[in-house]
């Protein structure tokens, strides 16, 4: 039987991705809770990749959901304000690299495009895996106390608004929020925050192992970047660095 393996933030890195992969066999399962696009070199060649290999499965985090919100408020420019529009705009383009994974999504095909979109639209915000050994808990960031006791997946749809459908509260606790929180008989584990915030360039674990922060800053370009992927059923780490340039912003 495969085994359930978890990596985070992958943010733009392809080789990364492909390496942690390679390493899988085809019956495994890797969760990559969230923040596919942004902030690395390679657009959005690691999310396609996520759409395409049958053995992953994907979160939401607030890199992709910044990405659904912008595209979503474009095709629907007429009826959203202007000053949504500008906040959105400014928030991901301007203040969180979004500008270059937009470069790359404007050259897919119209048909590419809209799958793009359909998958993003699937994200969950958090889903409950269970092994032999333990109940796991993914999310990009944190899980609001009302979700907490919550078995399965929390959908988008918890996020998104009634009377508009194609707004959606963005900067919702599941992908922005860093509060540190622990949830009894689970085990947390999130991205999100670099742990080289924490003065770590490796997984941390608090709480007496209820809650693990893998987000090993990807985003951040340089030598200490890595991308660690956690096998749930042993919780061995293994750890995968960018081959390209180094100390790139
Ligand atoms: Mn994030």
């Amino acid at each position: 039987m495969g085994k359930i393996y978890v990596c985070s933030d992958i943010h733009s890195h392809l080789d990364v991705l492909e390496d942690a992969l390679s390493d899988l066999n085809d019956d495994d399962i890797l969760y990559i809770i969230g923040d596919a696009v942004d902030k690395g070199p390679d657009g959005l060649l690691p999310l396609l990749k996520i759409m395409e290999d049958q053995r992953c499965r994907m979160l939401m985090g607030n890199h992709d959901l910044m990405m659904l919100q912008y595209l979503a408020c474009l095709n629907h420019e007429d009826s959203v304000r202007k000053s949504d529009m500008n906040e959105i705009r400014r928030t991901w383009l301007q203040l969180n690299g979004g500008l270059e994974t937009l470069k790359s999504y404007v050259l897919l095909d119209p048909e590419k495009q809209q799958e793009v979109l359909h998958f993003l639209e699937s994200l969950p915000l958090a889903v409950n895996v269970e092994t032999e050994e333990d109940k796991f808990l993914l999310v990009h960031a944190a899980v609001p106390a009302e979700y907490e006791d919550l078995d399965g997946t929390v959908p988008l749809d918890v996020v998104r608004d009634a009377e508009y459908p194609f707004l959606y509260d963005w900067k919702n606790d599941f992908v922005w929020s860093r509060n540190i929180k622990l949830v009894e008989d689970k085990v947390i584990i999130s991205g999100h925050t670099f742990v080289q915030n924490y003065g770590s360039d490796e997984i941390i674990a608090a709480g007496e192992f209820h809650w693990f922060d893998i987000d090993c800053g990807l985003a951040l370009n340089n030598s200490h970047s890595r991308l660690a992927v956690v096998c749930l059923n042993t919780m061995e780490i293994r750890y995968y660095f960018p081959k390209g340039e180094t100390e790139r912003m």
